[in-house]
């Protein structure tokens, strides 16, 4: 990771209190996007084509319901990262896990686990879709990612968020972005939990994204930091992600 972040270890109350300033001072990516929508959406401006593809890229995957939930889901790619920090970690129940949101944002934190456990939370019952063409409905619980991005305040050159994985895949760090719609996007969550239990190890503990617009690949799991970026060409591969690097998958996998 590039920029290192400052080491502040912020208490249960500046973080929430800090999510409600965030909420409340409005100077963040969606008011400036409400800003943009209604630039757009002016008479004169209008643009059809681009309206439908705003307004699309914000709907809502399908929530199920509890019954829907499936029996088994199988756990794909890394099952267990098994490195001795990860494994000393997970010895230790994530107590140590931390979470550094670097890069293009007004004011640098690392957060640790019980901060994001405390964080309001969204639960959705929703269908994983992995490419390599099995499905799976889960229920997944945690912060939206919004929040998190609003803690942090974006700068105006914020495009990307790139998710660091604790994992290598075939002996290579895994990673994953999206750009801010789906940051944003309100299914868009830091999942700590799965299925009313923690977030077991196979599914991506102690913290993994939902993006629940998107296919299996872009659901970065052991997420140990995120960088805001304005590119993503300087960032391992270029192409944005563990696969898309690979020339394997496109960057853009919406569903
Ligand atoms: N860190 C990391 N995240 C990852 C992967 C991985 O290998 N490492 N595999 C991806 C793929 S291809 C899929 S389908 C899902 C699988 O999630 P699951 O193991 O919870 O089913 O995780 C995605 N996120
Ligand atoms: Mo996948």
């Amino acid at each position: 990771m590039s920029a290192d972040p400052t080491n502040i270890r912020l208490t249960r109350r500046a973080i929430i209190g800090g999510l409600a300033g965030a909420a409340l001072t409005g100077c963040d990516a969606f008011q400036q996007s409400d800003v943009g929508r209604a630039i757009l959406f002016s008479g004169e401006t209008a643009n059809k084509a681009l309206q439908r593809t705003i307004m699309d890229r914000n709907a809502l995957a399908r929530e199920f319901d509890e019954s829907d939930m499936s029996p088994i889901f199988r756990s794909n790619g890394t099952r267990d990262p098994d490195t001795p920090s990860y494994n000393a970690m997970a010895a230790n129940g994530f107590a140590d896990w931390t979470l550094p949101i670097t890069g293009l944002v007004e004011r640098p934190m690392v957060l640790s686990l019980d901060q994001i456990r405390a964080m309001p939370a969204r639960t959705q019952i929703t269908r994983h879709d992995c490419v390599e063409g099995w499905s799976a409905i889960g229920k997944w619980h945690g912060p939206q990612l919004s929040l998190l991005l609003q803690a942090v305040g974006l700068k105006t050159n914020a495009r990307y968020a790139v998710f660091r994985c604790a994992d290598l895949y075939n002996g290579i760090p895994y990673y994953e972005s999206i750009d801010l719609i789906d940051a944003f996007h309100p299914q868009t969550i830091l999942a700590w939990a799965m299925n009313d239990g923690l977030l077991p190890i196979p599914h991506g503990a102690p913290l993994r994204l939902r993006v629940e617009r998107q296919l299996g690949y872009k659901h970065a799991k052991y997420v140990e930091g995120i960088e805001i970026v304005d590119s993503l060409a300087p960032i391992n591969g270029g192409q944005g992600g563990y696969w898309e690097d690979r020339g394997a998958y496109e960057w853009y996998a919406g569903i």
